[in-house]
C-alpha cells in the first residue's frame, strides 16, 4: 500500500515509505512527454482510449516521482454521461446546449452509465502496472461545481452569472439536477473504486462560489451523501476551493481528507480542523510556476509543518493549494519532489 492511502486509513509510515506527494492536474499540463502525445492526439482520444488515458495516468510518475497517480480524465464526463454533448475549443471545454438556454432537458435527463465504461478498462490496466508504493486516486467533480459547467456551459466566465442566477430562480430544477449529478457521481466513483481506484477524490473548485449559509443548506447534503456512500469503500479527500470558514465545519465524521487550498494558511486550518482528518496541499501553483526559488520558503515551511503534523499522528499529503498552472516547468516540481523526498 502507498504512502497516500496508508496515512488516509491511519497506518503508521515505515521508514521505507516515501513522503506522501502528488499534484492537482499532474498529468495533463506540462509534462513535455504529455504535450507531445497531444501534437498526435485530441484530449479526447487520449481520455477515450484507455491505454492512452493510462501511459499519460503514469507519466507524472515517471517523470516527476510523485506517489499518487490521479486518473487522466476529467469532471465534465458526467454531464457527457447524463447526455450534454461537449466540445474543446481554444477556450476550455464547452457544452453546445447549456441548460441555461433549455432548462426543462433537465427533466429528461437519463443517466447512462455506459459511457464511463473506458474509464474503467483504464483504471484495470492502471491497477496492473502501477507498482504497491504508489497509489491511483479515482475523481469526479462535486456537485455543485459540475452544476456551475452544465448550466453556464462554458467555464471561461468563472463568475458563473448564469449559473447562480438559475441557482435562485429555479430551485425545482435545481434540486432535481444536484440529485442527478449526486446519483451519476456515487455510481461513477463505486465503479472506480470496484475497478481499482484506492483513493478518491471530490473536487469542488468552485464551493466558494456562494453565500455560506446557502452551501451548506442547499448544497452540502449532496456532498455529505457522496462522501459518506464513497467512504465506506475507499479513503475520500474532499477538495472544496475557496470554502474559507466553511472549512471549519469539516470533520473526520465527512471526511478523511480535506485538500488546502493556497488561499487558507494551512497552520490556521489546522487549528480549528479535527486531528483525524489529514490535511493536503497548498503550495501556491501561482509562486511554483514563478520558479524553484520563489516556492522555495514556502516548501520548507510546508516541510516543517508535514513533519509536526506527522508526528502528531494526525497526517498531511504534499499537494499544490489547487492544479498545475501551464507553463509551469518540468524542472520545478521535480526539485519540489525532490526536497520533500531528501531526509
Ligand atoms: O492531471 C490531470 O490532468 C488529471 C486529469 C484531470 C483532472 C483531475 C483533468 C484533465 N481535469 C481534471 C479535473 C477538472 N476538470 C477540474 C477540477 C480541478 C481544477 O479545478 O483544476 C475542473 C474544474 C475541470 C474542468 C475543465 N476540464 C477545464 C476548466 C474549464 C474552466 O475554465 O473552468 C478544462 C480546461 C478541462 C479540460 C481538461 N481536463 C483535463 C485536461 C488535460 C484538459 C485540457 C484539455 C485540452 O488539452 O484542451
Amino acid at each position: 500500500m502507498g504512502p497516500i492511502e496508508k496515512i488516509l486509513r491511519k497506518q503508521k509510515l515505515s521508514a521505507q515509505d516515501e513522503k506522501p506527494v502528488w499534484f492537482m492536474r499532474q498529468a495533463g499540463r506540462v509534462l513535455p512527454r504529455y504535450l507531445k502525445l497531444r501534437e498526435k492526439y485530441s484530449f479526447h482520444e487520449l481520455m477515450r482510449t484507455p491505454q492512452l488515458a493510462a501511459e499519460v495516468t503514469m507519466l507524472p510518475m515517471e517523470d516527476m516521482g510523485v506517489n499518487g497517480a490521479i486518473l487522466f480524465s476529467d469532471i465534465l464526463v458526467i454531464p457527457e454521461a447524463l447526455g450534454m454533448d461537449l466540445i474543446f475549443t481554444d477556450k476550455g471545454p464547452r457544452f453546445t446546449s447549456p441548460l441555461n438556454e433549455n432548462p426543462n432537458t433537465i427533466l429528461d435527463m437519463e443517466f447512462s452509465p455506459d459511457r464511463l465504461n473506458h474509464i474503467y478498462d483504464a483504471i484495470e490496466i492502471l491497477d496492473q502496472r502501477l507498482s504497491d508504493d504508489k497509489t491511483l486516486i479515482g475523481f469526479c467533480g462535486a456537485p455543485l461545481t459540475v452544476f456551475c459547467y452544465m448550466i453556464q456551459g462554458l467555464g471561461s466566465n468563472h463568475d458563473f452569472p448564469d449559473a447562480i442566477n438559475f441557482f435562485y430562480t429555479h430551485s425545482k430544477l435545481r434540486d432535481t439536477l444536484l440529485r442527478k449529478i449526486t446519483d451519476a457521481s456515487i455510481v461513477y466513483a463505486l465503479n472506480q473504486i470496484k475497478h481499482g481506484a484506492k483513493v478518491f477524490q471530490l473536487f469542488d473548485t468552485w464551493a466558494g462560489i456562494l453565500p455560506q449559509v446557502d452551501f451548506n443548506a442547499i448544497v452540502f447534503p449532496y456532498v455529505k451523501e457522496i462522501l459518506q456512500t464513497i467512504r465506506k469503500e475507499a479513503p475520500v479527500i474532499y477538495f472544496p476551493r475557496g470554502l474559507g470558514m466553511g472549512n471549519m465545519g469539516l470533520s473526520h465524521s465527512i471526511t478523511d481528507g480535506l485538500g488546502c487550498d493556497w488561499q487558507t494558511d494551512i497552520r490556521l486550518l489546522d487549528q480549528y480542523v479535527d486531528e483525524k482528518v489529514v490535511l493536503q496541499g497548498n503550495l501556491d501553483p501561482r509562486k511554483t510556476k514563478a520558479g524553484f526559488e520563489f516556492v522555495q520558503s514556502e516548501l520548507e515551511a510546508l516541510i516543517q509543518f508535514h513533519n509536526e503534523r506527522t508526528n502528531k499522528r494526525a497526517g498531511h499529503i504534499f499537494n499544490l493549494g489547487h492544479g498545475v498552472i501551464p507553463g509551469t516547468k518540468l524542472a520545478t516540481l521535480q526539485k519540489i519532489v525532490k526536497k520533500i523526498q531528501s531526509k
